[in-house]
């Protein structure tokens, strides 16, 4: 019998008398997958994604990067390089909030796409990569996913604006994953959990390899340097001179804070 089955895998099936068992599982490709905190088991939430989008907000109020490096992380951690989705385009100042984060995160390797669920900018390129295989969305609620997915197929009808409760008999809690069928034929992972990321641990020795640009200056000065103190760390020097962005060193000192107090 296959283990447990994820979104995305890629199955045999056999019918007997009008039901159908899953016989076997193919060997995946990616994993999407989520670390355990404290002892936990990881949980694989998705297989075979050819593209996972972290989606974050421009405005009311725009994504900070520390949050925006945070998805990154978790994404790079099971060895997919994201696609930065950043949506509401249409609000004040998100044209500016929208450069700047080009610029941060365009300078280090990754696509940055910008885009308004609601005045449809941006959605052409949108459609390019989401209209081939199949994709994830991660990123806090609210963002725009469900509004970003609806703009590109009408007939789809997700809802919208709903608040994430944990609890409660809300009739509309998603508790299963599934596949959503774009009309345009891409397919996106629509899994509970890809949310709330504060659940989702990374080692404090693989944080830097989740990081593209301090991955490059790997091997540091010493082997398992962890680029904090350690004198002539190559990663400092690049922040000093400037080659490396201080919100992203911030935000990779902090996240190893995490990691090594969670161990
Ligand atoms: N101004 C503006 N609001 C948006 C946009 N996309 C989504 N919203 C609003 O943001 C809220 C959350 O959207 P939703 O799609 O449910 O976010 P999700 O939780 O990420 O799926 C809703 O009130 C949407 O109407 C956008 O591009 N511009
Ligand atoms: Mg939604
Ligand atoms: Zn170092």
């Amino acid at each position: 019998m296959p283990g447990e089955v994820v979104i995305g895998d890629r199955v045999t099936v056999a019918e007997t008398r009008g039901a159908w068992t899953i016989e076997s599982v193919e060997p995946r490709g990616t994993t999407l997958v989520r670390r355990g905190r404290g002892g936990r088991a990881p949980k694989v939430l998705a297989a075979n994604l050819d593209r996972v989008f972290v989606v974050v907000s421009l405005a009311e109020p725009p994504a900070t990067t520390e949050l925006i490096d945070r998805l990154l992380v978790l994404v790079e951690a099971s060895g997919i390089h994201p696609i930065l989705l950043t949506n509401k385009l249409d609000l004040p100042g998100a044209h500016e909030v929208a450069a700047e984060l080009s610029s941060t995160y365009q300078g280090i390797g990754y696509l940055v796409l910008g885009a308004s669920a609601r005045s449809g900018e941006g959605l052409e390129l949108l459609r390019d990569e989401l209209c081939r295989g199949t994709s994830a969305l991660i990123g806090p609620s609210g963002v725009g996913k469900s509004s970003l997915l609806n703009a590109l197929d009408r007939g789809l009808a997700l809802r919208t604006g709903e608040l994430s409760v944990k609890t409660g008999t809300g009739k509309h809690t998603t508790s299963s994953s599934r596949l959503i069928e774009l009309e345009c034929g891409g397919r996106v992972a629509d899994t509970p959990g890809f949310g709330d990321v504060g659940l989702w641990g990374v080692a404090a020795e693989d944080l830097a390899s989740c990081f593209p640009e301090l991955a490059a200056l790997d091997p540091c000065r010493f082997r398992g340097c962890a680029h904090l103190q350690e004198p002539d760390c190559a990663v400092r020097a690049a922040v000093e001179a400037g080659r490396i962005r201080e919100s992203r060193y911030r935000s990779y000192r902090k996240l190893h804070g995490e990691a090594a107090a969670a161990r």
